[in-house]
This record gives C-alpha cells, sequence and structure tokens, in this order.
C-alpha cells in the first residue's frame, strides 16, 4: 500500500489482511506457545501483505511473498476463492474456547481439558462442582482456586520486589550462590507471567549448591513469600532440580504470583542462562539451528554426537559429548548466531 491507501487502512489485499486479522486475534486471546507462535507469524504476514504491491491471485504468487509460509498461502486462498476463512468459525465454537478456558488452570493440557468438555464440563463451575465426575489433581486444585491471579500478568516491578524479597534469603544460606532473575525479566519486559529464578553457585572452595533450593523453600514459607507448592523439587538430583509455585508480596489484598525456581551445575551456568532467558520462540529457533548443524541444545550444555532413538526421538542411544555450557557467548559463537541481549531474543 502506499501512504494515502494506508492512511484510509485499504490495500490491494484488504480482504485478506482482515480475516487474518481476525483469526490472529482469536489466538491473542489464547494461553499457548503455540498459539504465540502464531500470532507471531500472523503478524509477520500481515505486515508483508501490507507491503504486496499487486493483487494476490495464484498460491504460488501468495507462497511467494517472504513471511507467507505453505499454510497461510493455503488460507489466503481460501479467502479469494470463498470470501471467507474456515478456521475463524473453528477458533471461536465452544469446544475451542472452552477447551481453552480449561487449559488455563496450572496442570490442565490439552488432553485433560478435551476430556472434561467430553464428560460434559463447560465452565470452569463445571469443573469446580466436579461435572461429570471430574477429579482435580492437588496442583490443579490449586491452579483452579488462583485461576485469576495466575492468568494475570504482573508488572515488571512487582516481579523485581518479590525477588528482592528471595534474594537475601538465599544469600543467607550461602553467600556465594548465583541466584538471578531469568525469563521475561531479563529480557526486559514491562509485565512477566510468573518470576523465573535461576540458582547454581562455583564449586571452586569444594561447596556446592545442593540442597539450597529445599532449604531456601522452608525460609520463603516461613516468610509467606511462597505460599503454595505446585511442583516440588526431584530430591535425587540437589545440584538440577526444578521447583514451582506460588509466591506474593506479604501485603493485604497481594495477588498469588507463579515463581518457578530452576536449579542447576555450575558448569551449565551459559546454556542455562540461555534456555531460561527465552523466549520459548527463539530457544526453538536455536535448538532448531543447532540440530540442523548435527548438535544438540537443552539447558545442560551444547552437545555433539547424540543419537536418538528413531522410534521414539525423545530417547538418547548415546548421550553425546558436551562442547560448550558455561558461558552463553559461546554457544551463540558455535552456532553462528550473532550475539544478541537478553531484550532482543523475540525471533
Ligand atoms: N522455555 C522454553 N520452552 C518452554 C517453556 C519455557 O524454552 N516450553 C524457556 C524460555 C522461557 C523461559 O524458559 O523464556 C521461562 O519460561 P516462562 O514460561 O516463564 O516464559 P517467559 O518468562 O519467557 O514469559 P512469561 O512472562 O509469560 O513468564
Ligand atoms: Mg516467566
Ligand atoms: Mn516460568
Amino acid at each position: 500500500c502506499d501512504k494515502k491507501e494506508t492512511q484510509r487502512n485499504t490495500c490491494v489485499n484488504q480482504d485478506i489482511i482482515d480475516k487474518l486479522q481476525e483469526l490472529m486475534e482469536l489466538h491473542k486471546a489464547k494461553p499457548g506457545s503455540d498459539d504465540r507462535w502464531r500470532v507471531f507469524s500472523y503478524g509477520k504476514c500481515i505486515r508483508a501483505l501490507k507491503n504486496h504491491p499487486t493483487r494476490i491471485k495464484t498460491l504460488a504468487e501468495a507462497r511467494s511473498i517472504r513471511g507467507v509460509g505453505e499454510k497461510t498461502a493455503q488460507k489466503i486462498m481460501e479467502i479469494l476463492n470463498t470470501g471467507d476463512l474456515q478456521r475463524i468459525k473453528y477458533e471461536r465454537s465452544e469446544d475451542v474456547t472452552v477447551t481453552h478456558i480449561f487449559q488455563g488452570i496450572y496442570g490442565v493440557g490439552q488432553s485433560t481439558a478435551w476430556k472434561w468438555y467430553a464428560n460434559g464440563c463447560r465452565s470452569l463451575q463445571d469443573v469446580k462442582t466436579g461435572v461429570g465426575g471430574v477429579k482435580l489433581s492437588p496442583a490443579q486444585a490449586i491452579g483452579l482456586k488462583f485461576y485469576d491471579d495466575i492468568n494475570s500478568r504482573m508488572p515488571r516491578s512487582e516481579a523485581q520486589s518479590i525477588f528482592h524479597l528471595i534474594k537475601p534469603i538465599a544469600l543467607s544460606i550461602d553467600p556465594d550462590l548465583f541466584i538471578e532473575i531469568m525469563g521475561s525479566f531479563r529480557r526486559g519486559k514491562a509485565t512477566c507471567g510468573d518470576i523465573d529464578v535461576m540458582i547454581t553457585r562455583d564449586p571452586k572452595d569444594g561447596r556446592t549448591h545442593a540442597g539450597v533450593v529445599k532449604t531456601l523453600l522452608g525460609k520463603l514459607h516461613d516468610a509467606g513469600i511462597v505460599t503454595e507448592d505446585l511442583a516440588l523439587p526431584d530430591e535425587s538430583d540437589e545440584l538440577e532440580c526444578v521447583y514451582r509455585g506460588l509466591c506474593r508480596l506479604p501485603a493485604e489484598g497481594s495477588k498469588r504470583r507463579r515463581l518457578d525456581i530452576l536449579a542447576v551445575a555450575w558448569e551449565s551456568r551459559g546454556a542455562a542462562l540461555l534456555y531460561y532467558t527465552g523466549d520459548d520462540i527463539f530457544n526453538r529457533a536455536m535448538r532448531l539451528k543447532a540440530n540442523y548443524m548435527g548438535y544438540s541444545l537443552n539447558q545442560r550444555g551444547l552437545f555433539r554426537g547424540v543419537v536418538r532413538d528413531p522410534r521414539d526421538r525423545r530417547v538418547k542411544t548415546n548421550k553425546g559429548t558436551m562442547i560448550a555450557s558455561e558461558t552463553e557467548e559461546e554457544i551463540f559463537k558455535i552456532l553462528g548466531v550473532p550475539w544478541q541481549e537478553p531484550h532482543e531474543r523475540v525471533r
């Protein structure tokens, strides 16, 4: 569109843009990371269409636009041929809407949500009253009780305030701990969905952070900062563990906020910083790049020679050799990705 046309908010492909925009808004209202991925790619596609000077006529033409993938190209053709997009009706349908609401309960994924729907649940109230014999796990019950709190994002300042309470308590256990706030906070976002805390420690003096997470959680409960546990760390590996729970500012009327703690071995700190800073879409791109180059990337490090079972890709028949893990910089370098500051890591 030229400038004049943009002002009138119309261009030659405006009908296509409108439908894709409508679909994007429906995905925006949903919580999953797949939805975020779609919002991102529809956004890219819409921007590309706005800059496309001619009326699209064929699939090949749609496909040739940078930012338009095969599936979106097919949607464009559907809009051209029928004037409509069935996917919009589908996304608006009751089952899709209701199961997305259910997935806002902590610990409820797609399969549970659709099972509850099949059992006759149509609302959070139905779930609460056990319609269709639905039973909640302890974590899901907490997720339902604090549904609104958990599904609202906190201002960055609140995440900072809570972390400023947690950090000195952790350092009182061991002053040599490394403890940092990660996730969207480290990326500089104005709001945070939760508080992601990473813990590790240099074992050069022979001491480690083994047992620290457990001690810290006891103290945070005592201080009224951590209020509910959702998933306790696995006791089998105290150097590398994950905790999920709820916390709050110890003040009247403060909301429950999700707290994640990730403890990692010192040697993995760079890979863990990279993973835990995200965002998830950026991580996906980095993992994909690593895989193309024959490597494997996770929160522990960058590995060479990982062999996976072709029948189940999750099973590693060869664990491979770790080739980088101590700094984010070396991982970027080996993958041939120009350094990006945390706030730039959004794909
Ligand atoms: N992560 C990932 N893949 C996932 C989940 C998480 O790579 N499926 C990584 C990248 C995330 C980081 O862990 O940035 C923290 O996860 P969160 O779910 O807390 O996401 P964010 O902190 O990025 O966003 P939010 O503000 O919604 O918490
Ligand atoms: Mg987070
Ligand atoms: Mn998190």
